[in-house]
């Protein structure tokens, strides 16, 4: 609301170069009070960093309720995947809030079998088209695979069509990010990884932050493998909050995007409710030190040597 508010004022006196730069360092400046829950990325274009993820609803009823749950509790990204199967449920539930296009942000995935130079941008007019949009906000690539420099370069020019706002990469190493920047010269505005208490993964937020990248945790409640978890029950106890507002509040005050996962409503509308309370920096540490470099999935497919998908896996 504040970012819609300001961009409206913003627009009216954006006339020149010199009145632009400064609108543009004002939007950070608000962006980074954290005011606004949005994040400006690498682009210029803002995305906010609270978002439902849509890993495992099925598509029909569970996934229109949870998106409109969603939306009414104020979300307004929303995580989906053509692997998901629930793009037509994701897209019914948009158009019946009756939010302009540009008030929600839509992120799409590129599936493994479909990287490739062509494979992307069929697979996006598939998506878009069960989606009943004419854009995605941010489009993925899912995994890395041995076709990623092309899927990448495929994305690049997706974006140039119109196709997609912004890319991003997920599930990428450091050396695997490097390695596909360095083969086409092309930055993503977006890094998703699996990040939780369990997978702190505290190398990634300094080298997404020196390469100028915004890092989006997935499955940040570690798939529910934290329920009973003690110190983040004395944490929650403490401040009077549920163990899952604490985790998603560390991940917030980490700068990370935040997708968790849920198909009800009032715990939807539960994990939304992160920003009228803080972390101090020992429980931030505490939480830290739960760390056991542990994923909490498991892909449905083999990696190679370097850890890309296996071609024969797909
Ligand atoms: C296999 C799908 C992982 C989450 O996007």
């Amino acid at each position: 609301m504040v970012l819609k508010i300001f961009n409206i004022i913003n627009g009216l006196w954006c006339q020149n170069k010199i009145t632009a730069k400064l609108g543009l360092g004002l939007k950070r400046w608000i962006v980074e009070t954290g005011w606004s829950g949005e994040t400006v990325l690498n682009n210029n274009l803002s995305m906010p960093r609270l978002g439902l993820g849509l890993w495992g609803p099925r598509e029909g009823a569970e996934t229109e309720l949870a998106v409109s749950a969603a939306l009414e509790a104020g979300y307004r990204l929303f995580d989906s995947a053509s692997v998901y199967h629930n793009e037509k449920s994701l897209g019914l539930a948009l158009m019946a809030s009756g939010l302009k296009r540009e008030d929600y942000f839509v992120v799409g995935k590129i599936w493994n079998d479909e990287q490739g130079w062509l494979g992307p941008q069929e697979a996006m007019k598939r998506s878009l088209d069960n989606l009943g949009l004419g854009y995605f906000d941010l489009t993925l690539i899912h995994w890395p695979t041995r076709q990623s420099g092309l899927t990448w370069r495929a994305l690049a020019q997706a974006r140039f069509l119109g196709l997609t706002r912004s890319i991003g990469v997920a599930n990428f190493s450091p050396t695997q990010l490097l390695a596909l920047v360095e083969e086409t010269g092309l930055s993503p505005q977006v890094w998703q990884m699996e990040i939780h208490p369990l997978r702190v993964r505290a190398d990634l937020p300094p080298l997404a932050a020196a390469w100028g990248i915004q890092l989006m945790a997935y499955s940040p409640l570690a798939r529910g493998r934290l329920k009973k978890n003690q110190v983040i029950g004395r944490i929650a106890q403490k401040l009077d909050r549920s163990f899952s507002q604490v985790i998603l509040r560390w991940a917030w005050q980490r700068g990370l995007g935040v997708i968790p996962k849920s198909v009800k409503p009032d715990r939807i509308k539960e994990n939304a409710q992160i920003f009228d309370f803080s972390l101090s920096n020992e429980d931030m540490t505490a939480i830290t030190r739960l760390d056991q470099a542990r994923s909490v999935l498991k892909p449905p497919f083999v990696f190679d040597e370097a850890g890309y998908v296996l071609a024969s896996a797909q």
